[in-house]
């Protein structure tokens, strides 16, 4: 297909202009401008014109965002979740965790909880059928939980804010240079995102960590190396809201339904960055259904405009010079996987669609002994792991997450990053129009081995066993779902060393799906990074370098 043209910066200005006059006028409020119900065959198409697209507004597209504007490049964006902010009927912007209602999930009748018992009792609860943050897909064997709004998953995330050990990230991008990543990239991506460590005398004494501090003592016991993980949850205003100064957030167990206060989500840092440019138009509630090349070199996008029903009230067809796909792994994975079965781009890697990892996530918790209570007020935010990345068999990270219940629950529990080799295999489903995950349970085994490996040796110590209690139906390994979905457009494989999609001039990916299947540590630090280098290759495209 023929090479996008340059964009001068007129022409950009002009495209954006009228863009925006077009768009802007029902992003200020889409969701509320959008009530209008439509019955099918009578809903509006609105043609819109733009010098550059980003879909989704997470991570990966938060920073291609913000360069491209700072640039001077217009930037729309459209994300299929909600703006979320402002509050409800309630006051809070998010619902609470104990108490959930259709803010929790995307669509969902019934709350869909990870851990979904409690002493084998269920726990998910009924709510109203809304455009919820979290959102849950379900393939036969695994679960992806991803975050749904203008921000992504840093709305619903645990805000742990790791940058890998750079010896880590040469294996994994051994083509990436390292140097220019870790003298620029990820101290860049860090002081952007505003990530925080927790001040060490607080975290010694205060009451929401005994959690941590139990954990840790057990594990160091067993001969394990532990250490801190970042946040960015801001720990000046945790170490305020410990003492009850300041608005509960992480202490009132709000976490994955989003956080009311503390938590430094896109919405504001990168995302408040790009729009204060005044170059930079969110469109929230837009669902992007497909995207086509255009004879002419440029790409076309159909979008659903929906409202808080779910229901279809505007179509619009979007045409841009240059397209970035962040819609997360499995978000920009499907559409490039529909593009190339329906044949709407031609020349498409076979490799898309390859390579999906779990980060080799998988949770469990413990009992404790009676005599190691872990607290009755937890934070939400984990600010510790049991550090085993130099094993050179079964590297692993166990992270030391909080069971936030309001009652002294003798429970220690965990979530372990492990270097699983095994990868699952996204695929376009033409019956349902749906991306299908190839993943078997059976390929988790890996993972399990590697956090029994860590946990089986504290519990022979302090004589303690597995819970069996927090999933229906008896089950121990939360193996069966995952946080960190990566891969299915890795760098490299399915796009060149920038994100630029091979075969198709102008359109790039950058965000967790460039990852290839595992990240060593949690990944959006390393999706922020690797996003501020490749948006310097599209901003050089963009000017036509
Ligand atoms: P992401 O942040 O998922 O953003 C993609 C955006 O695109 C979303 O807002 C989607 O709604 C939108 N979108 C998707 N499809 C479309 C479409 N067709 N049209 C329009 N919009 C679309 O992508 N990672 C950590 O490093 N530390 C943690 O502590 C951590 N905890 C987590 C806890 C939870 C509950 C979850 C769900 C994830 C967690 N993660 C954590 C993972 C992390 O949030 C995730 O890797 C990044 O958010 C991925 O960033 P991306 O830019 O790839």
């Amino acid at each position: 297909m023929p090479a996008p043209r340059r964009l001068t910066r007129r022409a950009a200005l002009q495209r954006a202009a009228a863009a925006s006059a077009t768009i802007a006028g029902s992003s200020l409020l889409p969701e509320l401008a959008a009530a209008a119900g439509s019955a099918a065959g009578s809903v509006p198409t609105t043609r819109l014109d733009a010098p550059v697209v980003v879909v989704g507004t997470g991570y990966g597209g938060a920073v291609t965002a913000l360069r491209l504007a700072q640039a001077g490049v217009p930037v729309l964006m459209l994300e299929m979740g909600r703006a979320w902010d402002r509050p409800g009927r309630d006051g809070k912007i998010f619902c609470p965790t104990l108490r959930p209602d259709g803010r929790a999930m995307w669509f969902r009748s019934r709350t869909r909880t990870p851990l979904n018992a409690m002493f084998g009792i269920p726990i998910d609860m009924p709510i109203q059928r809304y455009p919820g943050v979290l959102d849950r897909l379900d393939f036969p064997d695994m679960a992806v939980y991803v975050g749904r709004g203008v921000g992504g998953g840093s709305l619903v995330n645990g805000g742990m804010a790791v940058t890998p050990r750079r010896a880590d990230f040469e294996r994994l991008f051994p083509q990436v240079d390292a140097a220019a990543m870790y003298d620029t990239y990820f101290p860049r991506a860090n002081a952007e995102l505003q990530v925080s460590t927790p001040p060490v005398d607080w975290f010694e004494r205060t009451p929401i960590h005994q959690f941590s501090r139990v954990a840790r003592a057990q594990a160091e016991r067993a001969g394990f190396d532990t250490a801190f993980v970042p946040s960015i949850y801001s720990y000046d205003y945790m170490v305020e809201e410990a003492a009850g100064r300041a608005r509960k957030s992480a202490t009132a167990q709000e976490i994955f339904y989003g956080s009311n206060h503390g938590k430094h989500s896109l919405d504001k840092t990168y995302l408040a960055a790009a729009l204060a440019t005044g170059n930079v138009t969110i469109a929230s509630l837009r669902t992007v259904t497909s995207v086509r090349a255009q004879p002419d070199g440029r790409y076309r996008l159909s979008v659903n405009r929906i409202n808080t029903s779910g229901v279809t009230v505007a179509r619009e067809e979007i045409a841009c010079d240059r397209l970035v796909l962040a819609a997360g792994t499995m978000g920009t994975t499907e559409l490039l996987l529909r593009a190339r079965a329906t044949g709407a781009i031609d020349g498409l890697s076979d490799r898309i669609g390859e390579g999906w990892g779990n980060n080799g996530n998988v949770t469990v918790a413990r009992w404790n002994p009676l005599r190691q209570p872990t607290g009755t007020r937890q934070t939400t935010m984990p600010a510790m792991g049991i550090d085993h990345r130099d094993d050179p068999v079964l590297p692993t990270f166990v992270e030391i997450t909080p069971m936030p219940t309001g009652f002294e629950n003798f429970t220690s529990s965990y979530l372990a990053i492990t270097r699983n080799p095994e990868r699952g295999r996204l695929r376009y489903d033409a019956a349902t129009d749906r991306v299908q995950l190839d993943w078997k349970r059976a390929q988790a085994a890996a993972s399990v081995k590697s956090l029994k490996a860590i946990l089986d040796p504290i519990n022979r110590q302090q004589r303690t066993a597995y819970r069996s209690d927090l999933y229906t139906g008896g089950r121990v390994w939360g193996d069966h779902y995952t946080w960190h979905p990566l891969g299915g457009c890795i760098l490299g494989e399915a796009t060149d060393l920038y994100g630029r999609v091979d075969g198709a001039p102008g359109l790039y990916v950058n965000d967790g799906s460039l990852l290839p299947g595992y990240a060593t540590v949690n990944p959006f630090v390393t999706i922020t990074a690797l996003a501020e280098r490749n948006v310097e290759q599209i901003l050089a495209d963009v000017r036509g370098a």
